[in-house]
Formats: C-alpha cells, sequence, structure tokens
C-alpha cells in the first residue's frame, strides 16, 4: 500500500462496476407530450411556481425525450459500464392505473435502451424516482393504502413490457424523502405537510409495495428474466458534534435509526419491523401530544415477514453528514413531526460546503456510514446509486472532482480496511438538470447544460474528464490538471 498523504488506495477491485444516474422528471421535459399525463410535480411547479428557487418546472428540462441519444454521446464519452434513469409512470400509465398502456411511452424508452445496448451499457432502471401521476395523489397518493396494488400493477406492466432488456431494478428512491419531504413537510412533491403522520402513513404503504413489486418480480419474472431488485435509501449521516459526548453518540445512533433504519431495518435485518427505538419515541410522543393511538406502529408478523429480505443490494444514496448536537426538540421542528419525534438538535456546521445549504462535505462520514451498513445489517452487497456534488455552474469544477476523490477514497478505505461489500458507484449526475425546489441553481451535471438556448447545448466539464479517466483506469487519476490549482498551492 502507498500511502502518498492524500489517499490510502487508488485502485478499484476487480469487478467494480461504475455508472451515472438522472431521473425522469429531472431531464425529460416534454411533460404532455405524446399522452403523458400530468405527475404531482407537474401540478406543484404549475400551481405554485414560487416554490422553486429560479421559477423553473420541467416542461422541458433538459429535453431528454427527444434528445436521449446525445445523452447516450455522453455517456459513451464517459466510458461507463452501466446508466441509472427513472421510468416516467404517468408516460407509461397515463391514468396512474394498468388500464391503459400509453404505446408512446414504451416506445420511447425501448428506443433508449436499444440505444443503451449499441454501445454496451447496462441500464439500472428504477420505477419511481418521485414523479407520482396526480390522479394517484387525488386519491391520497403514498397515504393510501391501494397504493400497494396500483404501484404493483405499474411494476408489472414495466417488468412485462421491459424487462428482457433491464436486467437490473431499483423499486423506489429514496423512501425517506418520499414520506418525510413530500408528506410530511413541503421540501418536495406533493408539499402535503402532513408532519407526523402523513409520513408515517407513507411508510406503511411505501414498503408494503416495494415487498409486493419485489416479490412479483421473483415470482412471475426472474424465472425466466433472471434479473435483480433492490431499493435506494439515502442518507444523512448523523454524527456527534462531540464524539466524547455519549449522550450525543447515543442521540446519533438514534438519529441514524429514524432516517435511515426507517426503510432499511424492516428490509435488511434478521428481526426486520421498525427499528424498535422508532416505535418507542413515537409512541411516547404520541401519548405526551394528546393521540389516542402511537402515530407510528410496529407492522404485524404478517408484513414483518413479507417485508424482510425484499432487496437483493442494499442500494444507497449519499451525499453528506450533519451533526447532533445535544436532546432535545429541534427548533425548526413542528409538532407532531419526525423531527421531534427523534428528540435530538441538529447542526449544519460541519465539513465543506456546496452550492446546497444540506450538502456538507465529510468524506470519513461516508466511510463511517458503510462501516454501520455492514455490521447493522449483515454485510450486505452494496450499490452507491447515489453520489455528488453541487456548485454554481462552472466548468472548470474543482471542487466536485475533489468531492468525487475524496468520498471515492472512502469507499476503497472501507473496501480494504473493513471488507465492506461495496460492489459498483453511481455518480449523480450526468448533466446539469432540474434540481427540484431548486430549479437549475444548484446543478450537479459532469455535463453543463444551457437552458437558455432552445437547443439546450450540453458542454462537458473538467469532471466529466476526470470520471472519464477513473472509470477508464479504474484507478484514482493523479493527473496534475484534475488538481485545484489554488489547492495545490497549498499542498506544496
Ligand atoms: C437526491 O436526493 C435525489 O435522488 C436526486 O433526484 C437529486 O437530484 C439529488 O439528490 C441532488 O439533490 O434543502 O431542506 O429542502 C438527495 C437527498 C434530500 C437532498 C432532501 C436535498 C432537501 C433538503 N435530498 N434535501 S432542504
Amino acid at each position: 500500500v502507498c500511502h502518498t498523504g492524500l489517499a490510502a488506495y487508488t485502485k478499484f477491485p476487480e469487478g467494480f462496476t461504475f455508472g451515472v444516474a438522472t431521473a425522469s422528471h429531472q431531464i425529460e421535459g416534454a411533460w404532455n407530450v405524446s399522452g403523458k399525463s400530468e405527475n404531482v410535480w407537474d401540478r406543484l411547479t404549475h400551481t405554485r411556481p414560487e416554490m422553486i428557487a429560479d421559477g423553473t418546472n420541467g416542461d422541458v428540462a433538459c429535453d431528454s425525450y427527444h434528445r436521449y441519444l446525445e445523452d447516450v454521446e455522453e455517456l459513451t464519452y464517459l466510458g461507463v459500464d452501466f446508466y441509472r434513469f427513472s421510468l416516467s409512470w404517468s408516460r407509461i400509465l397515463p391514468t396512474g392505473f394498468s388500464d391503459h398502456v400509453n404505446p408512446d411511452g414504451i416506445r420511447y424508452y425501448n428506443a433508449l435502451l436499444d440505444a443503451l445496448a449499441e454501445k454496451n451499457i447496462e441500464p439500472l432502471v428504477t420505477l419511481f424516482h418521485w414523479d407520482l401521476p396526480q390522479s394517484l395523489q387525488d386519491l391520497g397518493g403514498w397515504t393510501n393504502s391501494k397504493m400497494v396494488d396500483y404501484f404493483r400493477d405499474y411494476s408489472d406492466v414495466c417488468y412485462r413490457e421491459f424487462g428482457d432488456k433491464i436486467k437490473s431494478w431499483i423499486t423506489i428512491n429514496e423512501p425517506y424523502e418520499v414520506c418525510e419531504d413530500a408528506y410530511g413537510d413541503i421540501k418536495k412533491a406533493p408539499a402535503l405537510d402532513s408532519h407526523g403522520i402523513g409520513n408515517y402513513l407513507c411508510s406503511d404503504n411505501l414498503l408494503k409495495a416495494h415487498a409486493e413489486s419485489y416479490h412479483l418480480y421473483n415470482e412471475k419474472y426472474r424465472p425466466t428474466q433472471n434479473g435483480t431488485v433492490m431499493i435506494s435509501i439515502n442518507s444523512i449521516w448523523y454524527e456527534p458534534s462531540d464524539p466524547e459526548n455519549a449522550e450525543q453518540v447515543a442521540l446519533a445512533e438514534t438519529a441514524n435509526q429514524f432516517k435511515f433504519g426507517w426503510f432499511a431495518h424492516p428490509i435488511f435485518t434478521n428481526e426486520g419491523g421498525y427499528p424498535e427505538v422508532m416505535i418507542e419515541n413515537v409512541a411516547k410522543q404520541s401519548a405526551a401530544e394528546g393521540f389516542s393511538k402511537p402515530r407510528l406502529e410496529q407492522f404485524d408478523d404478517y408484513w414483518i415477514q413479507r417485508i424482510k429480505g425484499t432487496s437483493d443490494f442494499l442500494g444507497i444514496n449519499h451525499y453528506a453528514t450533519h451533526l447532533i448536537t445535544g436532546p432535545g426538540v429541534d427548533p425548526i421542528a413542528k409538532s407532531p413531526s419526525w423531527l421531534k419525534d427523534t428528540g435530538s438538535i441538529t447542526s449544519l456546521e460541519v465539513g465543506g460546503d456546496s452550492a446546497s445549504e444540506w450538502l456538507r462535505v465529510v468524506p470519513t462520514g461516508f466511510a463511517n456510514l458503510l462501516r454501520w451498513c455492514k455490521s447493522s445489517y449483515n454485510d450486505p452487497p452494496i450499490y452507491i446509486t447515489e453520489n455528488g456534488f453541487s456548485d454554481r455552474g462552472t466548468l472548470q469544477d474543482y471542487g466536485r472532482i475533489q468531492y468525487y476523490n475524496d468520498y471515492l477514497s472512502a469507499i476503497l478505505d472501507v473496501i480494504y480496511d473493513d471488507g465492506v461489500r461495496v460492489l459498483g458507484y453511481t455518480a449523480w449526475t450526468l448533466m446539469d438538470n432540474f434540481e427540484w425546489r431548486a430549479g437549475f441553481t444548484e446543478p450537479f451535471g459532469f455535463y453543463h447544460v444551457d437552458i437558455t438556448d432552445p437547443d439546450l447545448p450540453r458542454t462537458p466539464k473538467l469532471s466529466a474528464d476526470y470520471y472519464r479517466q477513473l472509470v477508464a483506469n479504474r484507478e484514482l487519476p493523479q493527473d496534475e490538471r484534475f488538481k485545484d490549482p489554488a489547492n495545490k498551492y497549498k499542498e506544496e
């Protein structure tokens, strides 16, 4: 092992794969073209544009619906092994239900899949990345227990139509963000703000829906299609602000159970079900708040068993670490709420910054999260299904390169030093795109997209070349040209 003082390890193990990700609503545009119906993000951006930082929306976005061949060119330039993208539910099933399959939607994804196959780029496909058909939201969306059936029906259509071409599936992207940000808060569409209530109705239904989709694939499709199915869970990783403070250490563990464990514990542990500490805290808070029943209750035995073990890999999206500064009710917590239920106070005063307030750069936090996943979830095989960095859009994006280098180095550390089974890595994202409520103000892409030009030209940033070299050599690039001149000066 060569210790350069920068990174202990530089070379990725044999068989490790690299990809890059996008999501339908963030890139496709063509929001009302060829039979696609309205989704919750169309509704939010059209009716409440003031909720988006720059008033933009996904109507055109990167226009990937029409420009997907350009996207495939970019992917080919990067040389990635796989491309993670998501399917638009309302493009495939405009009513939201499986009574009408939209032929143009099927044609679009088949064309994309064929173009990828021609370049030997494997598809890794997400069924649901937040763009719920508005028709289903009108019935309550993920707070409606019928969503279990609707999601299974939608999955069935996708497995049937595309399963010959897609061997790696992700059911749902970031369940915490779906349930907490969209139903328990106003951070994501439909911005229900049913804090402490809707978020937990959502998790009950979403976990069951995921499990039913997994079982459906297992029983009906896996025997002939031979693919895999996983879920991608996001983690803000929590650490104590004072590692010597036992109370903070315990609270950080509780916060990680509330954040990551909320969805990982039911699927990836032997005992299954929601984490015990969540059930206890929510019961205690609910009683004190005057509710007749806990706002979150444990699944019954049938569902504990049915949900357990329903993911072939642990899909981790990871960006940032936050701090726990103490016990109590966070000043920003509503009542009742998930945050209040955690019983802790959080802080963003950690690590380097990015263009996104929440994105605190702490590579050691990533390594700690991965070790924690190994020990908490029986040493699962792991795919990093998202990781990336936002800036203000410069083409000389040294901050992004530094981020990737440090976070990839953290992965190498845990692979070689701790035996964590990380099998692949997905960078977020191929090109600057519609960053949800941040609009186009917090770009994460390897490619700059000029949204003021009707041709939406894509220009590679320096990080595109960094990633291309990384993928080609399976090794962290050491090239001088990737080093920030400012930092380089400091090092010498
Ligand atoms: C991922 O979410 C998404 O999967 C992807 O679509 C997205 O483009 C990417 O990250 C970059 O953001 O400022 O208080 O409203 C990552 C988890 C959780 C990060 C919600 C942003 C908003 C916090 N996200 N969070 S706030």
